[in-house]
């Protein structure tokens, strides 16, 4: 070391040097300037800190609830129909879920007596929106939105939108806890003969709903 130090200290000594000398030499810089490295390290590594958490997220899903049924008020339904006969009844319809909603409805007929005559395949229906009085003053001025060409199928036939997924036309939008009055009308024709003289006829009617969102 004290050759070292001397050589340090006399440069113009250096060219006298061998080369075990120089490799020392080296690795004396090399371990004074690792140690000064530690040293720094040291120092920095007493910084303050500080973490703060935040609490966990909540992921909830929301519902699709669509809630249809007869008004107490006004049911719809007729219990000794004669020909030229327009039956009305409203319909409340709610979105009792927590997303917005779009519908559609079906109606389902059935003649559910022994019987020959196909009233259910008699019966006029339409489905009326924006009512102010659901009954024949009211549709004329009401927004007509669904209904049947003919008269009811016992197979599901869609009156109201349609149940495919993703908007088409004439689908009915309900923001949530919202609610509208649909207006229906059921109607036998003028034209009906005898042979449905004490018939009976059921029609069903069926709503399907499907979030807006993402859809
Ligand atoms: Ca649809």
């Amino acid at each position: 070391m004290d050759d070292l130090i001397r050589e340090m200290i006399a440069p113009e000594r250096r060219s006298d040097l061998d080369r075990g000398r120089r490799s020392r030499l080296v690795a004396t810089a090399l371990t004074v300037a690792l140690a000064a490295v530690g040293v720094t390290s040291l120092v920095t590594g007493a910084l303050f800190s500080d973490t703060e958490p935040v609490s966990a997220s909540d992921f909830l899903t929301g519902t699709v609830d669509i809630v249809a049924d007869h008004s107490t008020d006004q049911k719809l339904e007729s219990l000794n129909m004669a020909p030229g006969d327009v039956a009305y009844g409203v319909v409340p319809v709610s979105n009792g879920g927590s997303l917005e909603l779009r519908y559609a409805v079906e109606v389902t007929g059935t003649n559910p007596e022994l019987q020959d005559a196909d009233l259910a395949g008699k019966l006029q229906l339409d489905v009326y929106a924006d009512v102010t009085s659901c009954d024949a003053t009211g549709a004329v001025l009401a927004k007509r939105i669904g209904g049947l060409l003919g008269g009811a199928l016992t197979a599901a036939t869609t009156i109201v939108g349609n149940p495919a997924i993703g908007w088409q036309t004439g689908d009915r939008v309900l923001a949530a806890r919202a609610s509208e009055n649909l207006c229906v009308s059921v109607g036998l024709p003028l034209d009906t003969d005898n042979t449905f003289q004490n018939t009976d006829a059921q029609l069903a009617l069926r709503f399907l709903a499907e979030q807006t969102v993402n859809n």
